[in-house]
């Protein structure tokens, strides 16, 4: 005999989409139907598995006095401190069996419960609709006691006619939501699982006679200059576009002149559309977008991405973002010369794309489908090849297009990420035809392009990315017609990424290449009361990728890494080269279709790094593409002979745009005029030797052993030679690309243990010379280390020369010396600057006299790794000391040493010790993006060779 005690959640593990909701449509705030938000504080209760409680709790007069809160919209596991359970990090790898469609039992399930009343103008008449957001990522909801149905697909709108349930007090909405569900199968991006009602939650007044769901179709024509506007309404109406004199009736369409939308020129008309029992308000970009010429092409011209990758996030919050969050981060983007954004992997909160419309940026809206970790079982099962899945797809397809169809911004549907080829794929690619032609449709996973209208790849080499441009990379014969793009590349772990200006010139180069996306826009890091910022294991999962959900341009925070500075500098939509012998520069307009009218340009001249005089300089308001010479001013009078000069060239806003202020700085280049003097320290003083110590000029050195002691009155930790960075993510490598990994194969080759053999301490008439083998345990290779030593008395010189021995089968990491200060705080140089630089991500650093201080310098990836070398340093004061270069070096100080900061896991295991460690290197390993895609090029590598590079030493004042 079988008997059931418990409520039937067969729905949970069902592969279907749910029942009970509306069919999905347009998502918009009316002008005038009343709209009531039931976010806010609601009571829960969390059970371990999807049936251990009854639905009583939905019914009426349930007392949840004893519940705990949650705040809606939000996680429950970021809430409640642990004790609503805690956040799972994994990439790709199912944190439950893979048996589809089943869960587990242990599935925590979140009871939530809110009364509220209308308000008192709630209309009487007319119907109303309850619209959820997002929900991961399963729900039941019952209103007032009836059960109205429930829904899968976590960041997809769900809606349900529940007028007929209203009351006008004592409305009692309940809803039970499972972390895990079927739909989990289709859910497994790289991010957090995060399970909650973590979008808004809203109740709709539905007047009589209200627009229902509707399609405004707004095209442009780029020969006549006129736009076409057309809105399908389910319910007829009329359309109104006051400042077009447009005024006709829904499904008619009409042609005017418009000023066109794109993402660099954002004009939105507004406009309404009234039925008879609602007005809606409309913003209408006209745009048209086309496969042509094998190009994705929008009002006629071919564009370029200039893109990211975002997930939503926030430290505190995870995946509820409120309004001026999204707003921050499209203004940093705008602000760094991004033009696209694709929506990985899910459609966002669609407040986000009202702000691209605004703003301007392309997008990528994609589908929430992932279910890439059956690659591990080479597919086998995969839900987007078994057609009883198909109806859960298209309901996604649906849902994402009905929802998003009216942003001009859109311009490309993507079906989802990383979820292998199949016929369910096939299945929403048609529907998305059918259903919107105005636009293009992506999907990376199936390099034969089957369902695309575009070749997307993910992490390309730069030879592969060469070759595709070259139109020599074959495929079938539909992925040869058609343009291609990078819609991930640039893994932007930790320090990185590198190699993104050799990228852009290929993007530049080739016109099948319509550019790429950066992966990714955030570090996922979680705010943690211990560890500063928390990453994956921190929360003790089973099963989890550490901190390869920490791979953002910017840090949780939102304060730009690195990276996004470097990454605004590669993609800046005017060139400006110059050549500072005769006097002029060259200005390219890199636009798809903006002139340069919005900016205005400026000229500064420096002396050593310092500006002595600056202006303006009138640059042709250029069409995109074109380049114009424009002459410079006369050179000022040179103030100091023999001084290094440059010119330095600016373009910045004219005047305050949406976006950005006067004078924000969109572009730059230098160019030097003459070239820096090489220091010169006359080898006149003669090396004396007492019983424990060796005088030359202003410093003291150990008699056994030859290691410096003083410069003037400041005492160091003698410099040794150092090859040893600790190892940046990039440099670690993921665990599939076992052969080429750097980070281990110098582990391997012991560069992280070198010990220093002393060989003789050599003092001759104007030098002390040490000689040294620096070489590591267990292998033949070594580096024959001198230091020479010389002085004019008051300045102090050493040269040291590198001559590697035996087979180096590995390039250095780095190659300097590291030597330590007693104490250091203020840094001043001149070099690059103002942020760190590595020999493939230096484009924006900028050379000119630069000040920080040592805690200022170090930029704070979340695992503790290389960071904060500044580049081209001619000289550097800290410590008491100035130190200058010959030739220019990588500067790098720090409060621990490079052994500590390799151990590290957090900032929070870093900790100040008594010594400043400061690195001046001759060379510097690229940084590459072998997080996930190719390591550094090979023209960054630093390769064991022999070397020779001088400092000169002099104590401050
Ligand atoms: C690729 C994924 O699409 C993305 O979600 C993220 O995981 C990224 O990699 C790495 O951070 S998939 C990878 C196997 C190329």
């Amino acid at each position: 005999m079988s008997f059931r005690t418990t409520p039937s959640v067969d729905y949970v593990e069902d592969v279907s989409p749910g029942s009970g909701a509306l069919p999905p449509r347009a998502w918009y705030a009316s002008s005038d139907a009343t709209s009531l938000s039931l976010n806010g504080s609601w009571r829960f209760r969390l059970s371990a598995t999807a049936d251990a409680e009854d639905d009583s709790f939905a019914g009426d007069g349930y007392d949840a006095a004893d519940w705990a809160e949650v705040t809606v919209p939000g996680h429950w596991v970021l809430q409640g401190q642990g004790a609503f359970g805690l956040p799972i990090y994994t990439n790709h790898l199912y944190p439950f069996p893979v048996d589809p469609p089943h869960v587990p039992t242990e599935n925590p399930t979140g009871d939530h419960l809110r009364t509220f009343d209308l308000p008192a103008d709630w209309p009487a008449d007319g119907g109303a609709v309850l619209r959820f957001d997002g929900v991961e990522s399963c729900a039941r909801v019952w209103l007032n006691g009836t059960d109205i149905g429930e829904f899968k697909g976590s960041r997809l709108p769900h809606e349900f006619a529940v007028g007929h349930l209203l009351k006008p007090s004592g409305n009692v909405l309940a809803v039970r939501v499972h972390q895990w569900s079927a739909g989990s199968y289709l859910e497994d991006q790289d991010q957090w699982w995060l399970p909650g009602i973590f979008r808004d939650v809203t109740l709709l007044h539905r007047p009589a006679g209200s627009a229902l769901d509707f399609f405004v179709h707004a095209s442009y024509d780029h020969v006549t200059g006129e736009g076409t506007l057309r809105v399908d309404s389910d319910v007829d109406g009329r359309v109104s576009v006051p400042g077009l004199d447009i005024d006709v009736a829904t499904g008619e369409s009409v042609t005017v002149a418009v000023a066109p939308w794109s993402a660099e020129t954002p004009k939105l008309y507004d406009g309404e559309l009234a039925t008879e029992g609602e007005r809606v308000p409309l913003r209408v970009g006209f745009r048209t977008v086309v496969l042509e010429d094998g190009l994705i092409k929008v009002n006629g011209r071919a564009i370029l991405f200039k893109g990211v990758n975002r997930h939503e996030w926030h430290p505190e919050k995870g995946r509820t973002l409120d309004l001026e969050t999204m707003r921050e981060d499209v203004l940093l983007m705008k602000r760094h010369n991004l033009n696209a954004v694709r929506t990985s992997h899910y459609p966002p909160h669609p407040a986000f794309l009202d702000l691209c419309d605004e703003y301007g940026l392309w997008v990528i809206d994609e589908c929430d489908l992932e279910t890439h970790g059956f690659t591990e079982q080479a597919w086998r099962d995969n839900p987007v090849d078994d057609d009883r899945w198909t109806p859960a797809l298209l309901d996604r397809a649906a849902r994402m297009v009905e929802r998003d169809k009216n942003h001009p911004s859109v311009v490309f549907w993507s079906l989802g990420n990383e979820a292998g080829t199949g016929r369910g794929l096939t299945a929403m690619a048609e529907w998305i035809h059918g259903r919107d032609a105005s636009r293009l449709v992506h999907y990376e996973g199936d390099w034969n392009c089957r369902d695309t209208d575009v070749y997307s790849r993910m992490y390309a080499n730069h030879a592969e990315v060469e070759q595709i441009g070259k139109e020599l990379d074959g495929g079938t014969h539909k992925r040869r017609q058609l343009p291609f793009i990078q819609c991930e590349y640039g893994h932007a772990m930790g320090n990185g990424p590198g190699g993104l200006a050799d990228y852009q010139e290929l993007f530049e180069k080739y016109e099948r290449i319509q550019g790429g996306f950066i992966w990714e826009w955030i570090d996922h890091g979680i705010k943690h009361p211990e560890l500063g910022y928390a990453y994956g294991g921190d929360f003790g999962e089973e099963l989890h990728d550490g901190n390869f959900v920490c791979d953002g341009l910017i840090f949780p925070d939102r304060t730009p890494s690195p990276g996004l500075v470097e990454y605004k500098k590669v993609i800046e939509p005017v060139r400006i080269e110059g050549d500072g012998a005769d006097g002029t520069v060259r200005v390219t307009n890199k636009y798809d279709f903006a002139d340069l009218s919005a900016l205005a340009f400026e000229w500064s001249y420096q002396v050593d790094g310092e500006t002595v005089e600056a202006g303006t300089l009138s640059v042709p308001s250029l069409a995109p593409g074109e380049s114009a010479d424009v002459k410079l001013p006369e050179p000022p009078a040179d103030r100091r002979g023999g001084a290094e000069t440059q010119w330095t060239v600016r373009a910045l806003l004219a005047s305050d745009t949406a976006w950005g202020r006067k004078d924000h700085e969109v572009a730059w280049g230098q160019f030097p005029v003459s070239a820096r003097p090489a220091p010169s320290v006359a080898a006149t003083d003669r090396p004396t030797a007492s019983e424990k110590l060796i005088y030359l000029g202003p410093a003291s050195f150990d008699v056994r052993t030859g290691a410096l002691k003083t410069i003037g009155g400041v005492e160091v930790t003698a410099p040794h030679l150092d090859v040893w960075r600790a190892p940046t993510d990039n440099d670690d490598g993921m665990d599939w690309q076992t052969e080429t990994r750097i980070g281990s194969l110098w582990r391997k080759y012991g560069l992280h243990r070198m010990r220093h053999r002393l060989d003789g301490v050599e003092l001759s008439d104007d030098a002390l010379t040490v000689r040294t083998r620096v070489a590591p345990a267990a292998w033949e290779v070594g580096l024959a280390t001198a230091y020479r030593w010389t002085s004019d008395g008051d300045r102090l010189k050493l040269t040291v020369s590198v001559t590697p021995e035996g087979d180096w089968a590995v390039p250095l990491p780095r190659l300097g010396i590291r030597f330590g200060l007693p104490e250091a705080d203020a840094v001043k140089w001149f070099g690059g600057g103002p942020g760190e630089a590595y020999p493939d991500s230096r484009m924006a650093s900028a050379v000119s006299r630069w000040q920080s201080t040592v805690d200022n310098l170090q930029t704070p990836y979340l695992r503790p790794q290389e960071n904060g070398a500044r580049a081209d340093v001619r000289w550097v004061e800290l410590g008491g000391l100035r130190i200058e270069g010959d030739p220019e070096f990588w500067f790098t100080a720090r409060r621990w040493t490079t052994e500590q900061l390799d151990a590290a896991q957090h900032l929070t295991d870093l900790t100040p010790d008594d010594t400043v460690w400061v690195n001046l290197d001759h060379g510097q390993h690229g940084i590459g993006s072998q997080s996930c895609g190719p390591g550094p090029l090979p023209q960054y590598f630093l390769r064991a060779e022999p070397a020779e590079f001088s400092f000169v030493f002099s104590a401050l004042g």
